[in-house]
Order: C-alpha cells, then structure tokens, then sequence
C-alpha cells in the first residue's frame, strides 16, 4: 500500500527513497492518534488526563542555546518514564541544533519499551521526501504548519502523510488557518501559542480556538509557552486535550510534575 501511494504521488522524492519503503526498511510505526488517546502514564491516569508530547530542544530562536549538550537518548527515556505519550524531537539544525540522528537515538533508547511513547519529527516540513525521510529515521509522525504551506501543497503533503500511516501534527496560529487544518481533515490539531513572527506568546491562542473542534473526533493539543503544572491544568479544565512542551521540560528535574 506505502508503495502504490508513493508512486501515485507526483513530488520531488528520489527514487531511493520509494525503494527503501518498497523493501520494508523502514522501522515499524505506532499510530500515532491512538497513542494520543491513550492515557498517559499508567496506573495513577484517569479518562481527563493530558497527553503529554515532550520535546527535545537544544536550542530555540527565541531563547538561543537551552540545553545544548544533552543526550537524547537518556532525555526520551526520562520522557517515557514520566508517563509522555509522545516525544518531539526537534531535527532543524540551524535554528534548534538538532538533527535526525537525535531522532534516531531516541526512537532506539524507547524502542523496547511496552507501549513506547510515539516519536514526532518536528521540523519545517515542506515536501514529501522529508516525510519519507522522518519514516525512515524512525519517526511515526510529522508536523505540519499550516502558515508556512500553500493550500495545495498543504493537502498534498497530508495525504502522503496519511497513506505512509502517519496522522501529522497540524500547527495552527488562529481562527483562519483553525478553519482550513479542520477542513482538511486533520485529526490531530495544534494550536501554538508563539506567534511565528514577533515570538511572542500567548497561552490564550489556544483557549480562544477550543470552541471550534469541541464537537469533533479531534484532539486539541497547545503548543509553545507552558512552563508548570498550573498552565497544564488550566488546558484540561478548558477541554484541551494534549501539551506539547519543549523547553520547560529540557530545564525540569521531574518531568512527571506535567502529567495532570
Ligand atoms: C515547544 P516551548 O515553549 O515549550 O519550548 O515550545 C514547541 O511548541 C515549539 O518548539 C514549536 C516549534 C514549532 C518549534 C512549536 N511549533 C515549529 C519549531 C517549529
């Protein structure tokens, strides 16, 4: 099935990579919505937790270097440990200082574990050999920004997502693009609280937009700016159903101090 989509696909992807999937070389994947779902952490969660997406993030724009010398094998099984439901990994090496191979290391450290966390290729994704690409370095997911994309390119690269079994993150900054990741067909939207353009944030982007999928089968995750329990807990009382934390996790001693 990978095979007959990809070769359906008009894009730029080498041939290799069409073949390497064609083999069957690419790890196997988690479905990435099913994880969300799940609770996280075990014994102690109840049918109103968060789902917790912890990022590893060297570095940022905004903030320059936060964490440049970790190992992110042992920060993704602390992340797994904690209870997170997904792990972000951060592959843009100019700006954040990471890399693929970040993501490989900690898909390998979480790899054995039962129910191992889902891995997100966080990066500015812009054509369909990147997707490919995250498949294949382990990821079982991607981002895509709904600012950055043409509408077209934005539903072509969301179908190959698709058809390759990886549901991506659809990043939405407003109502507007809120409309069109729901029009899509996006299972899994986030709202980031940054504002691309000036860095600024505002953890209120992500209340505002609650009431547009509170009817629908899609889970609302916010993005960008949450710093401690209270802001997490505040999420779930308004009906957001997942965090995504990048840099207060990088600086946390206990990472199970977010899981609500
Ligand atoms: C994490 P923070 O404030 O918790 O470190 O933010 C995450 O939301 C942020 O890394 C992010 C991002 C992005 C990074 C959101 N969208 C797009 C790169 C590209």
């Amino acid at each position: 099935k990978d095979v007959e989509i990809a070769s359906s696909t008009p894009g730029t992807r080498p041939h290799e990579i069409d073949a390497y999937l064609a083999m069957n070389l690419a790890p196997p994947l988690i479905s990435f919505v099913d994880r969300l779902k799940r609770n996280p952490g075990t014994s102690s969660s109840t049918p109103s937790s968060v789902s917790l997406m912890s990022e590893i993030k060297r570095a940022s724009p905004s903030k320059g270097p936060i964490a440049m010398d970790i190992n992110p094998a042992a920060q993704a099984l602390a992340y797994a440990k904690a209870g997170a439901s997904t792990i972000s990994v951060l592959t843009e090496p100019t700006w954040f200082k990471g890399s693929l191979l970040d993501m490989r290391l900690a898909r390998q450290a979480i790899d054995g574990l039962p129910d191992r966390p889902a891995i997100l290729r966080k990066e500015f994704i812009l054509t369909e050999y990147q997707i490919a690409e995250a498949r294949l370095w382990g990821a079982d997911t991607v981002l895509l920004i709904v600012a950055m994309l043409e509408q077209e390119t934005l539903e072509r690269l969301y179908k190959y997502s698709v058809g390759l079994g990886m549901e991506p993150l659809v990043e939405v900054n407003n109502e507007k693009e809120m409309e069109v990741a729901v029009k899509l067909g996006a299972k899994v939207i986030g709202v980031n609280n940054r504002n691309l353009h000036n860095f600024e944030v505002d953890m209120g982007t992500t209340s505002r937009l609650v009431d547009m999928v509170r009817e629908r089968d899609i889970v609302l995750c916010a993005l960008s700016g949450i710093s401690n329990r209270g802001d997490v807990e505040t999420y779930r009382e308004q009906g957001v159903r997942a965090v995504l934390i990048g840099e207060a996790l990088m600086r946390a001693e206990d990472v199970s101090q977010f899981i609500v």
